[in-house]
């Protein structure tokens, strides 16, 4: 049983989300449309069928909702600002209405004890730059810079934890090259130059804070599964490191300085197309924390068939283990083992794992929702950070993804992670025996 006084009294708990999933309020107060308003409603992109137009209604409910978070003893808020709220044509035009509703969340946060840890891109691009090319466009190196600045020169004051991107690997994948989240591109003439303007974006925001908040404290996070190869053969090794490459080293090496893991998956080097005199220099940026993000380990064999990795995943539910309601497996060693790697590289000061958790599909019980599988994942999941903390790797922090139940993007509302569980019809919030957990862990 993990006792959180092993973890040191500066280890931070918190809890995260993201605005596009539980703010809700789309078209209030001048928000402009985002790539997600437009995908979600346009037919056969989400499963469910449903959107973010009313999602948790954080944005009438923030003050409950904070409160809720400081009554379970967590110390830290992580939560995305909406670029179209603030900016609803992404660039240009300020809309006050918009930092006045985030000047609030921080104001309120400050006020109950808890940090903000805010992060500034978490995929909600404004449609309007979408129309102009978004990630594939490098004016948008510029355009999220100056982005970055209306928010560091509105919050600077009173922020100091900030976060450049979430998941860039993520957004850039699945929204750039498969198709299945917004905008819905795909191929590699859109995935590689996403690729390369979100890696600059991401050195260039954290050029921009630190310009204008001094003493902040920047990072920036990655979705990470330790990768293994299926089989014993080379065939299936070399699978495993071109997979590696793509999904755990994609972004992190070019902030370290080390450039894109492209010996690792030649197919990488396709990105010189894109890449300008400078710039290998310019992708680098020193940030205070990498942001670990993950929820399961990936197994792959080697297939001739997927060009440029070579790797296909094995299936979760052929892997024999416990599975979400995402369909993952659920291998807590997982957590540990990343840990370790990203703390291999020199120049990774302090890492905070910035999201992991568990989805299921809860059902209330009167004014309790049981999930017995959420506690074992969580304490699972402590066990091995712990494990990784005592072997000398400079983990800090844990935040719980997620708060409440949200809009899981392409999924819908039908994985519930939250530690809150939120009945959507009346918006009414339930705190689960995993939430209780936490409040008693912490308390
Ligand atoms: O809900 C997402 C979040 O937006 C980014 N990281 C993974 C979570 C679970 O899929």
């Amino acid at each position: 049983m993990v006792k959180r006084e092993a973890f040191g009294p500066e280890f931070r708990w918190g809890v995260a989300t993201s605005a596009y999933q539980i703010e809700g309020a789309v078209r209030e107060d001048g928000r402009g449309p985002s790539i997600w308003d437009t995908f979600a409603h346009a037919p056969g992109r989400i499963k469910t069928g449903e959107n973010g137009d009313v999602a948790c209604d954080f944005y009438h409910r923030y003050a409950e909702d904070i409160a809720l978070i400081r009554s379970l003893n967590f110390q830290a808020h992580r939560f995305s600002l909406a670029w179209p709220r603030i900016l609803p044509e992404g660039r240009g035009r300020v809309n006050p209405k918009g930092l006045d509703f985030y000047h609030r969340v921080i104001d309120r946060t400050l006020e109950l004890g808890l940090e903000p840890w805010v992060t500034l891109y978490h995929w909600d691009l404004p449609q309007a730059l979408e129309d102009q090319g978004g990630w594939t466009n490098r004016a948008i190196v510029d355009w999220f810079a100056a982005y970055v600045e209306v928010c560091a020169r509105a919050f600077g004051d009173r922020v100091r934890h900030w976060m450049v991107l979430n998941e860039p690997t993520v957004f850039t994948v699945l929204g750039y090259l498969q198709g299945k989240h917004a905008p819905g591109r795909r191929g590699l003439a859109n995935f590689l130059p996403a690729v390369h303007h979100a890696a600059l974006a991401q050195a260039e925001g954290g050029r921009a804070l630190r310009a204008c908040v001094p003493g902040a404290v920047v990072g920036t996070t990655f979705s990470a599964s330790y990768v293994q190869a299926a089989g014993p053969t080379w065939l299936s090794r070399m699978a495993a490191a071109h997979y590696d490459a793509v999904a755990n080293r994609l972004f992190l090496e070019p902030a370290l300085g080390l450039g894109y893991p492209w010996n690792s998956a030649p197919f990488l080097h396709l990105l010189r197309r894109y890449i300008r005199p400078g710039d290998l220099e310019r992708l680098a940026f020193d940030f205070d924390f990498i942001g670990l993000q993950t929820y399961f380990r990936q197994l792959v064999r080697f297939d001739p068939l997927q060009l440029g990795t070579w790797a296909q995943e094995v299936p979760h539910e052929a892997r024999g283990g416990e599975l979400t309601a995402m369909g993952w497996e659920v291998w807590p060693e997982n957590l540990y083992l990343l840990l370790k790697q990203f703390a291999a590289y020199p120049k990774v000061r302090r890492i905070v794992v910035t999201e992991n958790g568990m989805a299921l599909l809860d059902t209330p019980e009167g004014d309790r929702v049981h999930d017995p599988r959420r506690i074992a994942f969580i304490e699972a999941h402590l066990a091995q950070l712990l494990r990784a903390k005592q072997e000398g790797v400079p983990v800090e922090g844990y935040f719980y993804w997620s708060f409440l139940d949200n809009f899981e993007w392409a999924e819908g509302y039908r994985p519930r992670f939250g530690l809150v569980y939120v009945d959507y019809p009346t918006q009414r919030r339930i705190v689960k025996d995993s939430g209780r957990w936490f409040q008693a862990f912490l308390g």
